[in-house]
């Protein structure tokens, strides 16, 4: 089995990102040209710099796990939108200063990854520009078809599931996710009831980003280790 990622920048500005986990290496070549379109037809504009890492991963070492139930929740507009996040959030037992500090991380906007925030509110991420990236993760084709021919999301819901999924089974209270495609105002919240397509999360042409909720005794090191390294294939 193969790890196939795709990031792309320009001056050293984020501009998109994408990966997969493919079973043959009869899939490298198509998947690589698919994800350097993507790159190269961004409508956050054209990349400077396109990088491609394609690895060997040992399937014993896969995790199987099944998707989170998917459900949409249609908003008027950006502040309905945000009352119901905030809702979603505290259910969680996440306060109000500490959904406020997590929006305002997110419409800053130009992290690669993720911010992690404690329940004390502190910033767990050790490198804040950057955040930290959820790799080595990957949708099975029956669960991308299911979403995309039931019309129960769209492209970029195939690829957070795949996170949401991921960092909620490692123990990750919630995720707070709008997208950095600067059209695309769909967001989302995750926790172990469910990813929550929330529409009108932001405006069109804001910036988006993501924060992970975790505990205050999180080992954060091992956390961070397996959002990166451990691989998953969600179905
Ligand atoms: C992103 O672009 O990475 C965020 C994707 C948000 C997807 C929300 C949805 O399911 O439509």
């Amino acid at each position: 089995m193969f790890s196939i990622k795709m990031r792309a920048s320009k001056k050293g500005n984020h501009i998109s990102g994408a990966e997969t986990i493919v079973d043959d290496e009869k899939y490298i070549e198509l998947t690589t040209n698919e994800f350097i379109k993507r790159a190269l037809s961004h409508e956050n504009g054209a990349p400077d710099f396109i990088n491609i890492k394609i690895e060997r991963i040992n399937k014993n070492e896969i995790t199987y796990i099944n998707h989170l139930p998917i459900k949409t929740i249609n908003c008027k507009n950006k502040e309905e939108a945000r009352e119901i996040a905030k809702d979603i959030l505290k259910n969680e037992g996440i306060n109000d200063d500490l959904i406020k500090k997590a929006f305002k991380i997110i419409d800053k906007g130009g992290m690669r990854g993720a911010s992690i925030l404690n329940l004390k509110g502190e910033r767990l991420e050790p490198d804040k520009e950057r955040g930290v990236r959820v790799k080595n993760i990957s949708t099975t084709k029956e669960l991308k078809e299911k979403i995309l021919k039931n019309n129960i999301g769209t492209d970029r819901t195939v690829d957070a599931i795949a996170i949401a999924s991921k960092v909620i089974s490692l123990g990750v209270i919630a995720e707070l996710c709008t997208s950095d495609n600067k059209s695309y105002t769909t967001g989302y919240i995750a926790t172990k009831d469910g990813y929550f397509r929330i529409t009108n999360l932001k405006r069109g042409n804001e910036k988006g980003g993501r924060v992970f909720f975790v505990k205050n005794d999180v080992n954060i090191d091992d956390l961070i280790y397996k959002l990166e390294n451990k691989p998953y294939i969600v179905k």
